[in-house]
């Protein structure tokens, strides 16, 4: 009897001792401290960053996925994984997924659109894998689904756009102005739409005539704006473009209607690309709203920050600047890196 019972407490105690164990275990990769027998976990192991671009529709989106390669694929702390969705949503959550898969440190999204994440984003988050949003924001109701989003103000660019070309034209003057919008459901396109709309609409002199979507590109860009000359060439007096290479399109269609682009229709557009500054001292653009594509520092430091277990900023802005003219076109062109 004794010595059973002596067997049963020796017993217990070992169930103890392994129920402790595995506690530990669970706790420590519950808390979210991937540290323990992870990439990225001991000095001299890299984090791995899972990074799913969007495309390849623009000249600053190439200029982004530049400084991104060179930033993080040249860090010897990081180990960059890049995948390219070709313009598709279904392709990025494709992507997602694999980095979960991967069980890589972070993912760095790009989000096409702003809806459709929360699936895939939850499943991120039960992974314990942070996610930051680059350069376009999502909309989700639980804004645990994603840890910070680098990149910029669009509404604040869209109001820029509108207070400078008023500037430009003067606030009495009558402004019929057509509008190529970004990626339909972009959060660059939305936000734009925005906050040009928020300025316009104060003064009735200046009219949105025409608004549709270029998708961002060139060939796009240049299409609707031949369509927008075709039923509407006389009336038009300004275009408002959400990225440089849709307005550059639009210079090209203008110019084949046989207006000048520049003078008889003014052009304001949004990034900051060589082409457009180029094109803005050819005096066949007029106003430059940068937009900061250079993002890859910015995701290093993030990153590494993460992984130390610092706090970063829910929202990393970038630095950005307004052209007007030839003048400061010309000035700003020597130091453009894209
Ligand atoms: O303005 C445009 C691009 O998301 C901020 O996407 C980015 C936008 C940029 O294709 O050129």
């Amino acid at each position: 009897m004794y010595k059973k019972k002596k067997l049963l407490v020796f017993l217990i105690a070992s169930l103890m001792a392994i129920l402790l164990l595995a506690g530990c275990n669970s706790n420590s990769s519950s808390t979210g401290d991937k540290d323990s027998g992870k990439a990225g976990g001991s000095k001299d192991e890299k984090i791995v960053v899972g990074f799913s671009q969007i495309g390849a529709e623009s000249g600053w989106r190439t200029a982004e996925t530049e400084s991104i390669k060179e930033t993080l694929g040249n860090d010897p702390q990081i180990e960059l994984k890049f995948s390219d969705a070709q313009q598709k949503q279904e392709n990025q959550i494709k992507a997602l997924r694999s980095f979960i898969a991967q069980k890589v440190d972070i993912i760095a999204l790009a989000p096409v659109v702003e809806s459709g994440w929360e699936t895939v984003l939850k499943e991120a988050k039960d992974a314990k894998i942070p996610v930051i949003l680059l350069d376009r924001g999502i909309d989700v109701k639980d804004e645990s689904l994603y840890t910070s989003f680098i990149g910029s103000d669009f509404i604040l660019e869209g109001e820029n756009a509108a207070k400078e070309l008023i500037n430009l034209m003067g606030k009495d003057s009558e402004v019929n102005i057509v509008e190529l919008q970004g990626t339909v459901g972009a959060s660059a396109a939305n936000d734009r739409m925005e906050g040009f709309a928020n300025i316009i609409k104060e003064n009735p002199k200046y009219k949105i005539i025409k608004s549709q979507t270029g998708d961002f590109t060139r060939a796009k860009g240049k299409e609707v704006m031949e369509a927008f000359l075709k039923s509407d060439g006389n009336k038009i007096n300004a275009v408002y473009a959400h990225n440089d290479d849709m307005a550059l399109g639009a210079i090209q269609a203008i110019e084949e209607y046989g207006l000048k682009p520049g003078e008889d229709i003014k052009i304001v557009s949004v990034d900051g690309i060589k082409d457009i500054f180029e094109a803005v001292k050819a005096g066949k653009a007029n106003i430059i709203v940068e937009c900061n594509p250079l993002l890859g520092p910015q995701l290093a430091q993030a990153a590494k920050d993460l992984k130390a277990g610092k706090d970063i900023e829910r929202w990393i802005k970038t630095d950005e600047d307004v052209f007007v003219g030839k003048e400061e076109a010309e000035a700003a062109l020597p130091s453009r890196k894209y």
